[in-house]
């Protein structure tokens, strides 16, 4: 911009002076606490709330303030009242990872900052704050690496990424900023998780209800034991046994995900599909283990039924739906000599097609049902090369032991053995035989199915394998060639004692079938789902310790709230024990047992004093982020983990129709099933005990897109620094050297990381956050490019300099009144920017912002009518919010932006004063007329005559059509 020689303007927007104006305006707020929003009730209340020092306006000259000097604090920068209308937005805490952050992460936190200052400018009462998500794994693994305690890497962590996400300027009311490892944050996850260890769910009333309401009615008699047994006869342990029976937290001694490489065990959400670890990609095992479970299974059907309260992406309600995965279909009894066999099939209406039985590997009646020997004849096939059944299945459960549940079921290749032994089919008498296979999954309805070949693909493929019968019971399809799974007539599907299918759709049939098999006691409707309980404990360190001891029976004991919290003792060995990856049959062995003096406590649990050991186990990483937006609601309150008054407001219902929750949940599509489903599940209990008022947590998800970047590799393979990768021709060179391009993520390891930091120092935070917002739009991924960020930082030149002299740095506005023109493209950015805020387009936003910067350039050269660029400041405030507020201030303001409300439109110029339409005669364009928007229909065709008169001629218009806003029509003869 300056010829080469010529030194830059001394009060020109460049990197040093957007420094100055942004650490001026950060202390300004942090001093002000402008972004502190108030509560209802408690601490937070605004009685509390108005800073101490309001001091009188400030005195500020607008003009030559230097930008240095800090104007003195103003009233308080929130309304005192309460405003009705709130906003709740809150981002998917990070991880405080020891490598800082690149620019790909604040994407998210820029865009709802710009979201909250928006609706701040709306009038709305703003709850926006960011935590830590520092428990787990990561931060465990990361402090083992580097060989200091979690808790002092992890501070350390977060003290970084604190520093790096204040330099950007986000409003957040820092007074709720939360970390889940605080003492006093997990005292709350403690306390919740005794809340719902102490609840049950009752089936009638579909909600949990505390566990005491149960034992009333065990006692009362109106409940029974989960085995039938009378309770008021039970010894005091049966009794207390009987209760954990139902409780929404129990051990399970149950097959579990056991990793050794981590030396804990897994939810299955952690492992990936090839069977491994998804951190640190170690082999995982499935072991029979004692655990801590959660019963969220319970609320398989609320989970999915509610999904119609939210304002989510419908991608993830699908994920959700999938995961969950309700089908409807019944379970059918098979006789095989005398053994009941019980199958869950969706398809009740196929069951005259059902040519062969399969057993997981794993079923318990696969050793009773093992034939001695094979019945003579039996297809060579079908005996895994074995003399006798015994030994065929003893080999074959050895080949499929290593295989995940995942392959088991993708694998195309479909093996089996066959047991010796045949079921009868209980609606045609067909005697059938009984397979093991592993693509039946234990586990799973009832971990034994009917195959119904000519329907069911992967019953096809192990048909066509084993050379066994394909009979046609649903038209449409050809079953020579592969399985018809879709819905069609019954066929082939009669037999004599009553049951006739033929002709019914796939729904009537199902129901028909159902109906009969009730009859005739074979067989009952079963909903199955794919969701099971929650593996809620883990062996390692750096989580919250369970509220739980144990006496000297090993009869577990939850502790009484007034013993929280339970500290995570201070231990000199923290580090995991773990195990060499390979080693299956490892047994865990949390860290937290090697501190005796802990685990050993003498308490008086009501009883008089006893020796306890404590639960050595600790939460799951995703404990404390299943409830973080209630903390945040309520940060500061000792007695509750957040007052339901608080929660009301920030959270509660609109209507009947509406479940609540937070307004808007910004984060990565990753958390779709893991995150999303526990904390819903939480949430849920706590809403059936009453402690809050919203069913559902996030009312509004909104999943961002990434930020990508270009990698280059060497001729090697090798990653070279992709900020010294110079392009020519297409091609890219490193040091002389053509580098292969590449498209993805950012990271350290790829050496294309580029840093918050070095932005800011290069352009300053406002550069950065209007270049991230106008890289497109929000829920897309895009490319980072380093050198399109001089384009951001050249349009908040230009909004300077129709402010601020550069040569001078004193006010250039004029109080020159605004031209037709100017009032139009003022009014129009206004209306366009307005909806897009609130549409989250802020690409759009930032685009339509540059639109009206360059006309009001183009138009004043410099300097330009205060009425045009004051309301430009206030548009600019929620994307570039420190230059704005500078130029508020030099405006002759002396109170902050946040709280001015924004501009508004008048319609009257958003119409166009004219508009042009084609003229048609006979159907074909002849000419055009430009014409006012409004005028008569009259008037448009006279002129629209003038325009076409030649092609008219002679000949007599016999009819004129005219689409207002459109065209005219003159048909002519
Ligand atoms: C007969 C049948 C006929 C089936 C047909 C399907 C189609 P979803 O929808 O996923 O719940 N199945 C049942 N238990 C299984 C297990 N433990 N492992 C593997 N497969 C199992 O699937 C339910 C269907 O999957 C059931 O319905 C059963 O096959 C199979 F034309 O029964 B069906």
């Amino acid at each position: 911009m300056t010829n080469p020689g010529e030194s830059t303007p001394q009060h020109r927007y460049g990197a040093p002076l957007a420094a100055e104006i942004e650490s001026k305006w950060q202390t300004y707020w942090t001093e002000n606490g402008t972004f502190n929003a108030p509560n209802p009730v408690g601490a937070l209340a605004p009685a509390s709330t108005v800073p101490a020092s309001t001091a009188p306006a400030s005195t500020v000259p607008a003009s030559t303030a230097p930008a240095s000097t800090a104007p003195a604090s103003t009233a308080p920068t929130h309304p005192a009242e309460l405003p009705k209308d709130k906003l709740f937005v809150q981002d998917m805490f990070p991880f405080p990872s020891g490598a800082g952050l690149h620019v790909g992460h604040p994407l998210g936190y820029i865009a709802t900052d710009v979201y909250a200052r928006f609706n701040r400018m709306q009038g709305k009462n703003v709850l926006h704050t960011l935590g830590y998500d520092a428990f787990g794994l990561p931060a465990e693994q990361y402090a083992i690496q580097t060989g200091t305690h979690p808790r002092v890497k992890t501070q350390e962590s977060i003290d970084n990424m604190e520093r790096q996400l204040n330099r950007l300027g986000l409003g957040h009311d820092k007074r709720r900023a939360i970390a889940t490892t605080d003492t006093d944050y997990y005292k709350w996850t403690q306390w919740i998780f005794l809340q719902i260890f102490n609840s049950w769910f009752d089936p009638d009333q579909q909600k949990a209800r505390p566990i005491a309401d149960l034992k009333n009615e065990l006692e009362a008699g109106t409940k029974k034991t989960k085995d039938g047994r009378d309770f008021n006869t039970l010894s005091k342990q049966e009794k207390a046994q009987a209760l954990d029976e139902f409780r929404l937290v129990y051990r399970s001694h149950s097959m579990v995900n056991w990793c050794p490489g981590l030396g804990t065990v897994l939810a299955n959400e952690e492992v990936t599909a090839d069977g491994r670890s998804e951190r640190g990609n170690f082999p995982v095992f499935r072991k029979q283990l004692s655990q801590w479970m959660m019963r969220i299974t319970a609320y398989s059907d609320r989970l999915i039924d509610d999904l119609s309260l939210l304002d989510w992406p419908d991608k993830v309600k699908a994920m959700q739906r999938n995961w969950i995965g309700r089908s409807r279909g019944a379970e059918v009894d098979f006789d095989a000599q005398g053994h009941k066999i019980t199958v869950f099939t969706t398809r009740p209406d196929t069951l005259f097609g059902a040519t062969y039985m399969v057993l997981a590997p794993e079923h318990e009646l696969v050793d009773q049902l093992t034939a001695i020997s094979y019945p003579e004849g039996t297809d060579p096939r079908w005996t895994n090369g074995e003399e006798s059944p015994v030994a065929a299945v003893a080999k074959y459960r050895k080949q499929i032991a290593a295989k995940s549940d995942l392959e088991r079921q993708e694998n195309k290749e479909k093996t089996g053995v066959f047991l010796g032994c045949y079921a009868t089919n209980p609606v045609n008498g067909a005697q059938i035989p009984v397979f093991i296979a592993d693509y039946v999954l234990t586990g799973y309805g009832t971990g034994a199915i009917m195959s119904v070949p000519a329907h069911d693909t992967r019953d096809f493929e192990f048909a066509q394998q084993f050379d066994l019968p394909i009979i046609e019971v649903v038209k449409g399809g050809d079953i020579e060639v592969e399985a018809f799974t879709e819905s069609g007539e019954a066929v082939n599907s009669a037999n004599d004692d009553g049951l006739d299918l033929n002709g019914l759709s796939k729904d009537e049939a199902k129901a028909r079938a159902i109906q009969w098999l009730v009859d005739k006691q074979l067989g009952q409707e079963k909903v199955q789902y794919k969701l099971r309980d929650w593996l809620f404990a883990r062996q390692r360190y750096w989580g919250e310790p369970f509220p739980v001891v144990y006496d000297e029976d090993g009869i577990a004991h939850a502790l009484p709230e007034s013993m929280l919290p339970i500290e995570l003792p201070e231990v000199e060995d923290y580090k995991p024990v773990s195990f060499d990856p390979e080693d299956a049959d490892s047994e865990p062995q949390p860290p937290l047992a090697k501190a005796t003096d802990w685990v050993n406590v003498e308490l008086d649990l009501g009883d008089g004093p006893k020796r306890y050991t404590r639960d050595t186990n600790v939460m799951p990483q995703w404990a404390g982020s299943s409830w973080y937006q209630l903390r945040y609601i309520d940060p500061l309150n000792n007695e509750k983990f957040c007052d339901i008054e608080n929660e009301r407001y920030w959270t509660g219902p609109r209507d009947e129709h509406d479940g609540g929750g937070v307004d808007l949940y910004v984060g990565g599509v990753e958390h779709a099933v893991l995150h999303l489903l526990y904390s819903r599940f939480w949430h849920k209990v706590l809403f059936d005990l009453g402690h809050v008022t919203s069913r559902e947590p996030y009312r509004r998800l909104y999943n961002q897109g990434y930020i990508q970047a270009y990698a280059y590799t060497d001729a090697r393979g090798v990653y070279v620094p992709a900020a010294e990768v110079e392009e020519k021709d297409g091609k890219f060179f490193y040091q002389g050297e053509e580098v292969k391009q590449e498209y993805g993520k950012m990271g350290k390891s790829l050496k294309n990381s580029v840093s918050p930091d070095e932005m800011c120092d290069e352009y300053g935070a406002d550069t950065l956050r209007v270049y991230e917002m106008a890289m497109g739009p929000l829920d897309t991924s895009r490319p980072w490019a380093t050198k399109d960020v001089i384009g951001a930082h050249r349009f908040l030149q230009r909004v300077w300099r129709l402010v601020v002299s550069e040569e001078t740095g004193e006010l250039v506005v004029s109080d020159a009144e605004l031209t037709k023109d100017d009032l139009k493209a003022l009014h129009r950015t206004v209306a366009g920017v307005t909806e897009d805020y609130q549409e989250l387009r802020l690409n759009t936003v930032v685009a339509k912002l540059i639109e009206y910067v360059n006309y009001l350039t183009k138009t004043y050269n410099g300097g330009a009518p205060r009425a045009a660029v004051t309301p430009l400041v206030q548009m600019l405030g929620p994307v570039a919010p420190h230059i704005a507020e500078e130029l508020w201030s030099r405006l002759g303001h002396d109170n902050s932006l946040t709280y001015e409300s924004f501009p508004t439109f008048d319609e009257q110029y958003l119409r166009d004063d004219e508009i042009e339409l084609p003229v048609q005669v006979n159907g074909k364009v002849r000419g055009r007329i430009v014409i006012a928007p409004d005028a008569s229909q009259d008037d448009v065709v006279a002129a629209a005559l003038t325009a076409v008169a030649s092609h008219i001629d002679g000949q007599t218009v016999v009819k004129q059509i005219v689409v207002p806003g459109r065209m005219v029509n003159l048909v002519v003869k």
